[in-house]
């Protein structure tokens, strides 16, 4: 569906009116379409590479805008490609016209994510990185960004080229066995040192593995259901910590129907709070549906909001028999109104008391601030379901080379697994990939990137 050979054009900056535009073509023949519209005073064809030039965009004869051109020779350019960047003015009728005058000069439409697969396919990046930028662009929060980063300067290619060296000791070793398999007598590479390096690369594989939790949360935000009887205040706390007016609040039981979810950014983490139907038993099948998305959204959740009202009577331990299902989550048990409350309480439990109504949450989004600090965002976490996948097929290739060795299963046998190892190490930086692969990735970048 892709090729090289085209020369490509997009707008790269948002769509709508904007002080400036920048319209990217990207090519053999970038550099010569734009000198066909391009009137400066050199021809970009003359310019130095990674130069700047004023001048003007001329449609039929006419002046269509004043703009700046970058030049970006290949290699060195995003894309490896010769690359042009014109920055026009922001409006809609010169973006337009401009890419249309591409267009008709030789150009054609780029694909969301083209320029980036481009830069892939030309060896500037490999997939993690390109996977990289687009989680850099749909970043909303420090963690998240930081993430990026990292990923982008190749946090996950290096652990992946560490595991490799490793796998490459081994196969050496294991192929030293072979090699010498009819003299039984001589052992080069004895067993004991073999499954001390296979059990490091199970380490090794096991932290890439395990860090995804924490690099997931960090990615897609940490689910937090408030979930609590009708009436408690669900809907009053989510419009406080959100600071708006987001959900009906009323003093009739069974307000929320629907879930309502929200997301905040709290201490760089980002946090996605979702409002549920207060649980009671109702004839009301409306209700009774959305009672059945509260319980969804709390099984999706990794924190649970459990609130009570202050003039219920609190048993903490007293989690319905249908939510049993929370038991593995963190849970903050929440107790609202507390400015109806007249005298002290002493409680055993560990209990949160706020007033949402009042806007006296503090408590609580302490609570959340120390979780949000409690997630590592610094080294090198899995953040992508893709490598996650690849990583733990490599996870169970090593395994069963560990079992291998143990068994006394063949030299021969034992190095396929090992294969497959290497190979799915690879597919996370795409060394080894296919095109369909390829356009599931590239499908969800946004044009001109
Ligand atoms: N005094 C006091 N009233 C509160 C507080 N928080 C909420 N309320 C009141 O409690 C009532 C119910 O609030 P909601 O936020 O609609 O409760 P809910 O848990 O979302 O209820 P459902 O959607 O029906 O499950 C409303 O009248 C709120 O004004 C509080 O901190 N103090
Ligand atoms: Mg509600």
């Amino acid at each position: 569906m892709y090729t090289l050979e085209d020369t490509i054009c997009a707008i790269s900056t948002p769509h709508g009116v904007g002080g400036i535009a920048v319209i990217r073509v990207s090519g053999t023949q970038a550099v010569a379409i734009v000198d066909k519209l391009f009137v400066g005073r050199q021809h970009v064809a003359q310019m130095a590479s990674h130069t700047l030039a004023f001048g003007t965009i001329v449609d039929d004869g006419t002046t269509l805008d004043e703009v700046v051109v970058s030049l970006y020779r290949a290699p060195r350019s995003y894309t490896g490609d010769d690359v042009v960047e014109i920055s026009c003015h922001g409006s809609q009728y010169v973006q337009q016209t401009l890419l249309r005058l591409l267009v008709d000069t030789g150009a054609r439409l780029a694909k969301p994510g083209e320029f980036t697969q481009r830069a892939f396919l030309n060896g500037k990046l490999d997939l993690t990185q390109a996977e990289a930028v687009a989680d850099l662009i749909a970043s909303q929060s420090r963690a998240e960004h930081d993430l990026a980063i990292t990923q982008m300067k190749g946090g996950v290619t290096n652990q992946i080229g560490k595991l490799r060296e490793q796998l490459l000791q081994f196969t050496a070793l294991l192929e030293l066995e072979l090699d010498f398999a009819d003299h039984e007598e001589l052992e080069f590479a004895d067993r004991r040192q073999l499954l001390q390096l296979v059990a490091q690369i199970k380490q090794h594989l096991k932290q890439l593995t395990e860090s995804f939790t924490f690099g997931n949360a960090i990615k897609n935000g940490i689910n937090v259901a408030i979930v609590g009887n009708t009436n408690v205040g669900k809907s009053t706390l989510l419009n406080a910590l959100l600071a708006d007016d987001r959900a009906i609040v009323s003093d009739i039981d069974g307000t929320t129907r629907d879930t309502i979810e929200e997301t905040m950014v709290i201490d760089g983490m980002l946090f996605r709070f979702v409002d549920t139907a207060g649980i009671r038993q109702t004839n009301n099948a409306i209700e009774n549906i959305g009672i059945e998305r509260s319980k969804q959204a709390a099984k999706k959740a990794q924190v649970v909001i459990w609130l009570h009202d202050i003039n219920e009577h609190v048993d903490v331990s007293a989690i319905p028999h249908e939510y049993e299902f929370l038991k593995d989550k963190t849970i903050i048990q929440v107790i609202n109104k507390k400015d109806l409350l007249t005298e002290t309480r002493t409680d055993t439990a560990d209990l949160v008391y706020i007033s949402a109504k009042k806007s006296e949450i503090e408590p609580l989004v302490e609570r959340l601030r120390k979780l949000a600090n409690s997630i590592p965002t610094t080294g090198v976490l899995v953040s992508n379901v893709r490598h996650y996948e690849a990583l733990c097929q490599a996870l169970e290739a090593i395994e069963r080379v560990d079992s291998g060795l143990r068994d006394g299963l063949s030299g021969e046998l034992v190095a396929l697994d090992l294969h497959d190892c290497l190979d799915s190490l690879a597919k996370v930086t795409g060394e080894i990939t296919s095109q369909a692969v390829l356009n599931s990735i590239f499908q969800h970048f946004c044009i001109g990137k």
